[in-house]
């Protein structure tokens, strides 16, 4: 196969979905602490205080914060070359606005580090996958406050010192497009208003572009923040490597109609290309002015901006890959549900048991268009099935339709890469099972190692490697085939 050498395979999660530990270490609340399980079709709520007779999936989550050792012994027994997480900003800032960092939760992950090291296993790490301090939701109403810029740079900066030479990938915002969406502008930017944040339950999703400027301007602050973060970076250690992390939703026309095509591009320049522009170019892109008009949107800019943002262009593109969807102009077509948004429904594809479209060949064709239109090194950090595993009478999990899906994934990128796509690595979403991060479910199960946990909390966390498990084994061996 044409996959490069050095090519980084492996494996991804999020802390707050495989944590758990959430007070534990001095840790402060995250925004993730404060919201419920749900399903497809119940959404996951909100609650302003902690109820102890409510459940929290996030609370306990599939317990990584003590089974670590025996988590990463499985990573590197598959043979991942990289485990993509994230830090929790609460365990080194439990406020988000302490002076000094928080020792126990630096600790913590130290020996997280050692052991991915141990096993010649190259970390790669988010600083904010979703997780956002409550205080700072709280207080400030997330990045919507320019002054959280500074304490994102402060914690960054801490955690890229301290953890000089045992990390050298970075990530800085998860999914940072989300922040234009329902339930994503919670989640990725701590976005919360006032009254909301007094009630005793919301739903997140209702904020749906409640108040768009506000969420552009909060998505300006974190960009901002990338950029400082990305120059720092560099300074720190210049063997530093930072992406961005965008969640591609590939769009095409559902119909040839000129009018579908018009639409496919401005959702896709909306959704998707905004963002990497922003984070690759280091501008804003000249289409999103009229955008911008249209909505009453004008972006509050200090003078230094511009220069910031050119100063901080990220060195490479990760992006996460689940689906595609349709655009059109017609209002009677038959929508699917997708990843934190829906679509036109694509009568060529099939989808998984949650509703979302499975498009291998728009994987090769994505990876294509964004080589092309950025020409720095790709990587697609989050890819994966999520499906109802049970165990079987003899005690394995016989995923076939993951190994399937994971099969025909993979073949895409090498096509990729045979078209020209400088492709530097690939994480499956998820290393383990963990908490969904749309439904708070733990029934719709990602990971190539079962964890025995439940959605009504039950379950001793006992892991149990897939079939998936030991074919994405046998894929990292032969380096993109396998026997
Ligand atoms: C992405 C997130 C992940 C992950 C994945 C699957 O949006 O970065 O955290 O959870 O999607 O989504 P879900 O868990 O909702 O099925």
């Amino acid at each position: 196969m044409v996959f490069p050498k050095n090519f980084l395979w492996g494996g991804a999660t999020a802390a707050n979905q495989c944590e758990g530990g959430y007070l534990e270490g001095k840790k402060g609340l995250t925004i993730q602490d404060m919201i419920t399980g749900g399903s497809l079709h119940s959404p996951r709520l909100f609650r302003g205080t902690i109820d102890k007779t409510v459940f929290y999936p996030s609370h306990e989550a599939v317990d990584f914060y003590h089974r670590y050792r025996e988590d990463i012994a499985l990573f590197a027994e598959a043979g991942f070359r990289c485990y993509r997480m994230s830090i929790s900003w609460a365990r080194i800032f439990p406020t988000g606005e302490e002076n000094e960092p928080n020792e126990e939760g630096l600790a913590f992950y130290d020996q997280v580090f050692d052991e991915c090291r141990r096993y010649g296993i190259e970390p790669m790490v988010t600083l904010n996958h979703f997780d956002i301090p409550w205080n700072l939701a709280k207080k400030y109403g997330g990045f919507q406050d320019r002054r959280v810029i500074d304490l994102f740079v402060r914690y960054a900066e801490c955690v890229m010192k301290h953890f000089r030479g045992k990390v050298r990938y970075w990530l800085t915002f998860n999914e940072i497009n989300f922040g234009l969406l329902n339930m994503g502008a919670y989640k990725s930017l701590g976005y919360l208003e006032k009254e909301d944040a007094e009630k005793q339950e919301f739903v997140p999703k209702d904020a749906l572009h409640k108040n768009l400027p506000a969420q552009l301007q909060a998505m300006h602050h974190q960009f901002i923040a990338s950029a400082m973060t990305v120059h720092l970076a560099h300074e720190i250690d210049p063997a530093n490597q930072v992406g961005c992390m965008i969640s591609h939703i590939t769009q095409y026309p559902l119909t040839c109609e000129p009018k579908d095509m018009l639409e496919t591009q401005r959702k896709d320049r909306i959704l998707n290309k905004f963002s990497g522009d922003v984070m690759v170019l280091g501008e804003y892109p000249s289409y999103m002015k009229r955008w911008f008009a249209e909505h009453g949107i004008s972006i509050r800019q200090e003078p230094e901006d511009a220069a910031v943002l050119k100063k901080g262009c990220v060195d490479f593109y990760a992006f996460s890959y689940y689906m595609t969807n349709c655009a059109t102009v017609r209002t009677d077509a038959a929508q699917v549900e997708g990843n934190l948004m829906g679509g036109a429904k694509n009568p060529y594809l099939q989808t998984s048991e949650w509703g979302w479209q499975i498009d291998p060949d728009g994987l090769r064709y994505t990876l294509n268009e964004l080589w092309d239109r950025y020409h720095i090194p790709l990587m697609i950090v989050e890819n994966g099935l999520g499906a109802e595993d049970k165990i079987a009478a003899d005690g394995k999990v016989h995923d076939s339709y993951r190994i399937s899906y994971l099969q025909k994934h993979i073949r895409a990128v090498g096509e990729a890469i045979a078209d020209g796509a400088a492709v530097m690595g690939y994480t499956v979403w998820s290393a383990l099972d963990l908490v969904s991060s749309g439904t708070g479910e733990m029934k719709k199960r990602y990971g190539l190692i079962y964890v025995d946990r439940h959605d009504d909390g039950s379950g001793d966390f006992r892991r149990i490697p897939k079939d998936s498990f030991y074919w994405y084994k046998s894929c990292i061996k032969n380096n993109g085939d396998w026997e």
